[in-house]
């Protein structure tokens, strides 16, 4: 008999009826469950899965008929995991969902203390608004905003250039939820007051530098838009200078330039490089992990899983499955995960096979 049970005891009707008669004062016998509570490694409830942009696409701008952004306050389609069904969530502890703003609408000003990131998928003309900072929104630009920062959205008319507009929103939702954690509170404006003009932020962080008295008080990025041409040049530099991991290809964090350390505490966000014709090694980590691909095509083998994916497809590895990606030409893939709260916790564990 090892010291950790694989399996629950054999039942018997004396053990069924003591089980009845504890449950009736709110016990339950561990011997029971041990086995799943402490397993032998993660055994996700979540699933892997592949949401395809082309099948997505055209039940995303339905929803643009369906619903003005400012009656559904956020119009998002939620990616849900296969196997947390009614959990609004992608992972144990994150949310996915598909965003979508038309021409000339607003999503009006609130804040929470879930964090969140958007990560733009198509259109042009869109703007947030973070703590008093609009920034525009370009395809495969990260932008964050942290916990309890107001954050009100909107879009360009169509005679100012707006299109529809669709982004990843990646929340620590199901975290909170779990924590017990989550207030919030709408703003007495549909759109908070701007109080400096766009690009502040990027002028005093986004370039290696900081103002000069500059003092830490934050956990989160004082830059809160990573644009994509920066992040691009960044990997494309790598991959000409020839530093490709076996596994990862050219992969990049994102980093808060104040300290080093992750954009937000709950959440890690990376972009990396394949080359055409890569075919990475398998790796396993036990932060599950969300992936929008921003460029070219390829495989993901997740676990005994092949999906295809495409430009703007969104597919989920769950935590502790073995992943082997391949490209067929270059792509780009952006990816987030728990993994800040799994370091805090000395909890993450990665494996390269
Ligand atoms: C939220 O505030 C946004 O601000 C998007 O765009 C998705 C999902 C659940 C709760 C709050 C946003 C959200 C959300």
């Amino acid at each position: 008999m090892s010291a950790l049970p694989r399996t629950a005891p054999a039942t018997s009707d004396g053990r069924a009826a003591y089980y009845e008669r504890i449950g009736r004062q709110n016990m339950a016998p561990l011997w029971e469950s041990l086995h799943a509570l402490v397993p032998p490694h993660p055994r996700p409830k979540a699933v892997a899965a592949l949401w395809k942009w082309n099948e997505v696409r055209p039940l995303v701008m339905q929803a643009g008929q369906l619903i003005s952004a400012e009656e559904a306050v956020r119009r998002v389609l939620i990616l849900e995991n296969p196997g947390l069904p009614g959990s609004s969530s992608i992972t144990s502890t994150l949310y996915a969902g598909l965003q979508l703003i038309l021409p000339g609408e607003i999503a009006p000003s609130h804040r929470h203390t879930q964090s969140a990131l958007r990560f733009i998928v198509e259109g042009q003309g869109a703007w947030t608004a973070v703590n008093g900072e609009r920034t525009t929104m370009h395809p495969g630009d990260f932008i964050i905003t942290p916990s309890w920062n107001w954050h009100d959205h909107g879009n360009a008319t169509v005679e100012e250039g707006g299109e529809p507009v669709v982004w990843l929103d990646g929340l620590d939702i199901p975290l909170i939820q779990h924590l017990d954690a989550g207030f919030a509170e709408n703003h007495s404006a549909s759109t908070q007051a701007v109080v400096r003009p766009e690009g502040s932020s990027w002028a005093r962080f986004g370039h290696n530098m900081a103002p000069v008295r500059h003092r830490v008080t934050d956990p989160s990025s004082p830059i809160f838009s990573y644009p994509y041409a920066r992040t691009r040049e960044a990997l494309d530099a790598l991959y000409q200078r020839g530093e490709i991991d076996a596994w990862d290809g050219v992969k990049l964090r994102y980093v808060n330039p104040a300290t080093g350390g992750w954009p937000m505490p709950t959440m890690a966000t990376f972009m990396q490089f394949l080359p055409k014709g890569f075919q990475g090694k398998t790796y396993r980590t036990s932060d599950a992990t969300v992936f929008s691909v921003v460029e070219g095509h390829g495989t993901a083998r997740i676990g005994e899983q092949q999906f295809r994916f495409e430009p703007r497809d969104v597919f989920v590895v769950p935590s502790w499955q073995p992943v082997q990606l391949a490209s067929v030409d270059d792509a780009v893939l952006f990816s987030y995960s728990d993994r800040p709260v799994q370091a805090a916790l000395n909890l993450l564990r990665e494996e390269r096979l």
